[in-house]
Order: structure tokens, then C-alpha cells, then sequence
């Protein structure tokens, strides 16, 4: 197995991992780098409610260059980030480089808000609303995305372990029939039933080349805890005549387990070509909370680049 890493220390820190990437010496990992930041401020068609797009627009223009570059090596690309922004590169890039891809999108949230349904204006809660062909006349003029010729169909793209997604989010993915399993779902059916049909929806003819996009906040809390959003939700209280709003974070989030069930049955299908790992913060909580979950990072990647829980034979060995 053939692996290309790259990092996209896009707005939420640094994260550049390699070699722990190669528990067996059967993998064969280079590393591609860091991607340029840019840098780019105000552009005069600055599109409303749309923070940091200059940046944004010219980060993953920087990123797509890369993964398309890996992708030409025939090597399957970790693109390690950042916040979940950088698929908008990553996946424009599988989409140049392959029309014929499924997304499979792991998050707590959908990331489909356009600008106008956007209550943050944070893009990375707009990533693939960005990328989808279906979506294209909801949005306004997206200067500096002109590159992104391919958009992803959302027939194309299935959800798994959702549990915080806003109204209009709701209203958009119901409107386009997107397919979806939340945190319910697993608990009816279980993680292993539930990736089969995942699959089974979004490439019933076993052909497709595919994209994992995997933002670590899927993950509980108690897994994963440095992270920016862990399903936030408000909530109203009140006490007597007095009501206030408090944002609360949702617990109840995918096992580690089941995250590393979801790469290692993806990794199977011998099709997987791209993961991206994202939203991981080492800047929130302690250092204890941070090694947790760069830790929970390190074993999906790993379920991702083939690694079998049970163990492998060594190659033509004996017992001494
Ligand atoms: C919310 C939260 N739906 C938003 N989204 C994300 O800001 O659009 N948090 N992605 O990680
Ligand atoms: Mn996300
Ligand atoms: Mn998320
Ligand atoms: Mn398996």
C-alpha cells in the first residue's frame, strides 16, 4: 500500500504525523509536506457571511494541487488538517482527478449550511454545500472557486454518525433526498450493518473511488476532547419569569471503536483513495486531552492504511 501525507495546518494549528503512520513495514509513506497558507485578506467580491474566505479560497487551491499530485503518484492521500474547510481542496481535487467518487462524510455535523442558511458564517460548516452540484444556485457568485468544475453530486456523498445539524441544514438534506445515518441509527443496527448499507447506497456497482472525510468531533467527547465543536446545541432554560440560552456541547458521539470499524471496512473495499482527518485542536484542554485524541486520530489513520486489529504473519518468518 502506497500512502501520501499531507498537512493542512489550515486556522486550528499544526498537526504534521508521518511515520507513526507506518506500523507495518508493507507501507511505503511519503511525505508531500505542509501546503502553503495564504494569506489573502479582503478580495472586493468578499462574499457575505463567509469568514476568512480570502484565506480559505486560496488555502485549498493549494491543497487541490497537492492531492491531485499524490493521486497522479497512484498513492492513496491523508490529507491531515486543519479545519473541515480543507475538504472543499481535497475533495475538488478527487473530483479532477476521478469524476467517479462516493463521500463518506463522518461528523457529529452535516457541514451543509450555504451562506444564507448559515447562522456561524464559519465555512467549515459550509464545505459541502460548497461542493455540491445540486446547491450551485443557492449560492452567490464564489470568486477564486472557479476551479471546482467537477461538483460533487449529493447522490454521491452519505453521512454516518451525525448529531447536531441545524434546521435549515434538516431542510436541505430532506429537499435533496441526501442520504444520512445518525447517532440513532447506530444504536438500531450497529456500526458494521450500518457501513455495509453505507456503501451499498452510495456505489451499488463496487467501482467507485472513495473519499473519507473524517472530522474527529464524530468522535465522543470522552474519546476525542480536542476538538472545536463537539456538537454544540442551544439550549433555552428558564426560571420564573427569566429564560436564557445556553450552549451546551452533545454528548453521545461515536466510540472509537466505531470509528475505526468505519475505515477498516472502507479500507476493504480496495478503493479507498483519500481520508482527510480534521477539526483535530491541540489548543483546547489539557495535555492530556490532547494526546487522547491525537491517539484516536493515529488508529483511524491506521485502520485507514490497513492495519488488522488481530494481527498479521511476518513475511516468510519462523519461531525461533
Ligand atoms: C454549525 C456547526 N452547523 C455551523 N458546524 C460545525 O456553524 O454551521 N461544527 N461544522 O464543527
Ligand atoms: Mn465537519
Ligand atoms: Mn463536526
Ligand atoms: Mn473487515
Amino acid at each position: 500500500k502506497r500512502i501520501g501525507i499531507i498537512g493542512c495546518p489550515f486556522s486550528k494549528g499544526q498537526q504534521k504525523r508521518g511515520p507513526e503512520l507506518a506500523p507495518q513495514e508493507s507501507l511505503d509513506v511519503l511525505d508531500y509536506g505542509d501546503v502553503d497558507i495564504a494569506h489573502r485578506k479582503y478580495t472586493p467580491s468578499y462574499p457575505r457571511n463567509m469568514r476568512n474566505y480570502g484565506q480559505i479560497v486560496g488555502t485549498v487551491v493549494n491543497l487541490a494541487s497537492k492531492v491531485e499530485e499524490i493521486l497522479k503518484d497512484d498513492r492513496m492521500v491523508v490529507t491531515l488538517g486543519g479545519d473541515h474547510s480543507v475538504a472543499i481542496g481535497s475533495i475538488g481535487a478527487h473530483l479532477m482527478h476521478n469524476k467517479d467518487i462516493a463521500v463518506i462524510w463522518v461528523d457529529a455535523h452535516a457541514d451543509i449550511n450555504t451562506s444564507l442558511t448559515s447562522v456561524s458564517g464559519n465555512i467549515h460548516g459550509m464545505t459541502v454545500a460548497v461542493l455540491a452540484k445540486e446547491l450551485e444556485s443557492y449560492w452567490p457568485q464564489l470568486p477564486g472557486m472557479e476551479w471546482l468544475k467537477n461538483k460533487l453530486s449529493l447522490k454521491d456523498i452519505v453521512y454516518i454518525g451525525l448529531r447536531s445539524i441545524d434546521p435549515l441544514e434538516k431542510l436541505i438534506m430532506s429537499k435533496f433526498n441526501v442520504h444520512a445515518y445518525g447517532m440513532e441509527d447506530i444504536d438500531r443496527y450497529g456500526i458494521y450493518d450500518i457501513v455495509q448499507n453505507a456503501l451499498q447506497y452510495v456505489d451499488p456497482e463496487k467501482k467507485k473511488s472513495y473519499h473519507v472525510s473524517y472530522d474527529i468531533d464524530s468522535l465522543d467527547g470522552l474519546e476525542a476532547p480536542s476538538t472545536g465543536t463537539r456538537g454544540y446545541e442551544e439550549v433555552s432554560i428558564s426560571f420564573g419569569i427569566t429564560s436564557s440560552k445556553l450552549v451546551i456541547s452533545v454528548r453521545g458521539g461515536l466510540s472509537l471503536r466505531e470509528g475505526i470499524c468505519i475505515l477498516e471496512e472502507i479500507y476493504d473495499t480496495g478503493r479507498l483513495a483519500a481520508v482527510d482527518l480534521v477539526e483535530l485542536n491541540p489548543a483546547i484542554g489539557s495535555e492530556d486531552d490532547v494526546s487522547k485524541t491525537v491517539d484516536a486520530a493515529i488508529q483511524i489513520l491506521k485502520a485507514a492504511c490497513g492495519t488488522v486489529r488481530k494481527g498479521v504473519l511476518p513475511n516468510d518468518a519462523v519461531i525461533p
